[in-house]
């Protein structure tokens, strides 16, 4: 029997691709792109082109384990562990585990208070349900410690609704009428892939593409002209464009007029950074910042394609403010294929009251909304952290002992024999060395799902193609498991998959509005009802075409939202608290922000005291091959990447008498990494570049012993991008 199942893939990636899977007797054997999906049209990244490989892994968690070796101590995988291997887990049943969960919680519960349990989850799947639902109602009914998920937007999240008010941006699919698109800190070739073939489109029709990103990527070699601007600088790039655009009259009266506040504030700010003072922070010619100004002025449609490496710096939050400043300046929302996009995500606007059930705090035994611990700061919050001191943690969709920053101090915490870890997952990952229950994890192939997206207005249902592996449960199974061991009578706990769906879709919501779960399994995605109410503008089945890359696939032949353009902006509608596009605002003055826009480097940068000590300003990045620490364990996708290197530019490689080849020591007062130096042209003097992988597959280190716990200007999130190193020779 042979079937083909419609999912969509749930990882952190804005694509949220729709995803056919055959299934034969029971197995998959085969997965591709739907092609019917107007935006992913067929095809897939490489990671999940290879998705069988990693759902048939010998290396799955398939049954709960108990720590019996010490903590730190790797576990053999799980095939070999069968076969009798020492291990530092034995096999349990789940009956134990759970007894085991829930009198360690009851216990922590009675002597130090139930926040002494914090959960630590973030992007392992973002389908509605899995990503938090019952999770959720499980720890706030259970009085845990609240988790601020802020590991890897909410400094752009926040910088951007300070001055559109809402995450909303340009319909990924109008990006093939733009005539100057801006790819800023956006590596589409490698993280936002689909979006690519809308790139081209435009470029065959005309469109230049421009990248600013201090690293050269794939994005970059393809482009125009690529701007490696230095780490952290773009506030000061985007307020000497404003000088630029504003002074020389290149901007929208009209709009600027009718739709923003601010304006008069805004001019008096930029005359503070004319472009030979920014020239000199973000290491870009005056010239060539006069030039992007003027061609990005004049050039009708322009897009920009703004990402979320901008705002993983100090000041990442006013960075991201200030490029949202610059379409809001032109007029360029009103336009098919102008305008800006970061996120799509606030679309989305599922009923999360009844998902989560916040208000089920109320009901634990503390009786009131509880503690947030901010996830960027775990070292500290398991080190430091009193009144009370965590005493456990549960970690699920998430591998913070590989992605977390200043990593020595997370390990610390993590091997404190006292903290009673409990990790979900389909993996033995970083973490799971750490725990003393580790619980086997559904991938979305195994579980039912509702699937948004940061990256298009899609919603998708994602059917479940195969039964769990060996006794993998979904996130929403293991935690109303956990919930019924508990205690927990609340009717909450016993929703079927597809009831909390029907009670996600009910929101009051007009773009939601007419969309169902029949509707959505019946059409496999359905786009978010916009303006006027037309219906989902998609493709025709028979219009795409399916194809396995890049090269492969068509462009469209029909016309796509073009009937019902979604222009958010076009005519102000701001979420702004004054309903305009704010270049003055009210809410960042209360925070002691700057209400306007300002550059303040970083105090890791090269423009900081630090820089003395240490010079090179590291980029901690990712893999265009992994997703995060996700994937990073497959062979298959191992030989398509190459961890462990560290890319210098000849200049400092000379300054230090490091060859190309050679192994260094990569250092600062947080830890020490061994690379193999790469001089190659990736980045400019004074930047360095290595790439986030597993911890205990890296001989040399993870990366993450160098990056910090500072936390951005707005929203509370990591500063990846903004961390000082430096670099020596090493022995072999
Ligand atoms: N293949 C792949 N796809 C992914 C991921 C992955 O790991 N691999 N991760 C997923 C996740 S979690 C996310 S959040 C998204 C992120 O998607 P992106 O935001 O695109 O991700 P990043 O790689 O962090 O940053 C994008 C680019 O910004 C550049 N950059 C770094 N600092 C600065 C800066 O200060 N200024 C400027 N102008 N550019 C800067 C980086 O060099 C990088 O090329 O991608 C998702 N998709
Ligand atoms: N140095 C450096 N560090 C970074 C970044 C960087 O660019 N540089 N990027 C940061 C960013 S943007 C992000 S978003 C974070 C990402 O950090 P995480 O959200 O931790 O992402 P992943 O590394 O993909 O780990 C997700 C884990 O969840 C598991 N998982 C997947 N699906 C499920 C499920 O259904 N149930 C359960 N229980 N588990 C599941 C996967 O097997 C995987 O191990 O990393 C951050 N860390
Ligand atoms: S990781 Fe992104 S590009 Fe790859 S299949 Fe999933 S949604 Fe699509
Ligand atoms: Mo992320």
């Amino acid at each position: 029997m042979k079937r083909v199942i419609h999912a969509a893939c749930p990882h952190d990636c804005p694509d949220a691709c729709g995803v056919l899977i055959t299934v034969e007797d029971g197995r998959a054997v085969k997965v591709q792109g739907d092609p019917a999906h107007p935006f992913t049209r067929g095809f897939l990244c490489a990671k999940v082109a290879k998705y069988l490989d990693r759902v048939y892994s010998p290396e799955r968690v398939l049954y709960p384990m108990r720590r019996v070796g010490a903590k730190g101590m790797q576990n053999s995988n799980a095939a070999t562990h069968s076969a009798g291997a020492k291990s530092a887990f034995e096999r349990i049943t789940w009956d134990e585990a759970l007894d085991e969960i829930a009198s360690r919680f009851r216990q922590i519960s009675r002597e130090f208070g139930s926040e002494a349990i914090l959960p630590y989850s973030y992007g392992g799947t973002l389908g509605a349900l899995n990503g938090g639902s019952m999770d959720r109602r499980f720890f706030h009914r259970l009085g845990a410690s609240q988790l601020e998920r802020t590991i890897c937007s909410s400094a752009g999240e926040e910088g951007l609704k300070s001055v559109l008010g809402i995450k909303l941006g340009t319909e990924p699919e109008q990006f093939r009428h733009s005539k100057y698109i801006i790819a800023w800190g956006a590596n589409i070739h490698g993280n936002n892939v689909h979006l690519w073939p809308f790139v081209e489109e435009a470029r065959r029709q005309g469109a230049r593409l421009v990248v600013i990103d201090p690293y050269r990527t794939r994005t970059a070699r393809c482009a125009d002209w690529h701007l490696p601007i230095n780490l952290g600088t773009d506030a000061a790039l985007a307020l000497g464009m404003m000088h630029v655009i504003i002074n020389q009259g290149l901007y929208d009266a009209d709009y600027v007029a009718r739709y923003t506040v601010g304006f008069e504030q805004l001019r008096a700010r930029v005359q503070e950074y004319p472009p030979q003072r920014v020239a000199q922070w973000t290491g870009l010619a005056a010239e060539d910042i006069l030039k992007l100004a003027r061609e990005y002025a004049t050039t009708r449609p322009a897009a920009i394609r703004l990402n979320y490496g901008v705002q993983r710096s100090e000041r990442g939050g006013m960075s991201v403010r200030a490029v949202c400043m610059l379409p809001c300046l032109t007029g360029s929302w009103k336009e098919i294929g102008g305008g800006l996009q970061l996120s799509t995500s606030g679309a989305y606007q599922l009923n999360k009251e009844v998902l989560q059930r916040p208000d089920l705090m109320r009901k634990s035994d503390l009786g009131h909304l509880a503690r947030t611990v901010n996830m960027v700061e775990l070292g500290k919050a398991l080190t430091e952290l009193n009144e009370p001191p965590v005493k456990a943690l549960f970690v699920y969709n998430s591998n913070p002992a590989a992605v977390a920053p200043n990593h020595n101090q997370v390990v610390r915490g993590l091997l404190r024999p006292d903290l009673f870890t409990v990790v979900h997952e389909q993996f033995f990952t970083d973490t799971t060395d750490y725990a003393d229950i580790v619980l086997p994890a559904t991938t979305f192939f195994e579980h039912k799902d509702l699937q948004t997206a940061y990256g298009h207005y899609y919603l998708q249902v994602s059917h479940q193609a195969i039964e769990p592996l060996g006794e993998c449960r979904s996130n929403v199974e293991t935690f109303r498991a956990l919930a019924e061991r508990m205690g927990f009578e609340d009717e909450c706990f016993r929703q079927s998959a597809d009831q909390m769906i029907d009670a996600a879709l009910q929101s009051p919501n007009p773009w939601l509005q007419g969309i169902d779960r029949h509707r959505l399994e019946r059409e496999s995605h359905v786009r978010l009802k916009f303006g006027n109410g037309q219906q989902q503008a998609g493709l025709r089945r028979d219009d795409a075409r399916v194809g396995t890359g890049l090269g492969l696939v068509q462009a469209s032949t029909q016309a796509m939202p073009e009937q019902n353009p979604f222009l958010p902006f076009a005519e102000g509608n701001f979420g702004t608290p004054s309903g305009k596009a704010e270049f003055y605002s009210e809410q960042l003055a209360n925070l002691g922000l700057d209400p306007v826009a300002n550059f303040v480097p970083p105090q890791e940068s090269r423009h900081s005291e630090r820089a003395r000590q240490f010079p090179l300003e590291l980029l901690a990045r990712k893999s265009d091959n992994f997703l995060n620490s996700s994937f990073a364990n497959l062979p298959v996708l191992q030989k398509m990447e190459n961890p462990g290197v560290l890319e210098l530019s000849a200049a400092d490689a000379k300054a230090r008498g490091i060859q190309d080849g050679a192994q260094v020591r990569v250092f600062n007062d947080r830890g020490e990494a061994f690379l193999r130096a790469r001089v190659n042209g990736a980045v400019r003097p004074g930047t360095v570049s290595a790439r986030l992988y597993w911890a205990k597959l890296s001989p040399g280190g993870s990366i993450n012993v160098l990056t910090s716990e500072r936390l951005t200007d707005m929203g509370g999130g990591a500063t990846f991008y903004s961390a000082l190193v430096e670099v020596e020779p090493a022995a072999s």
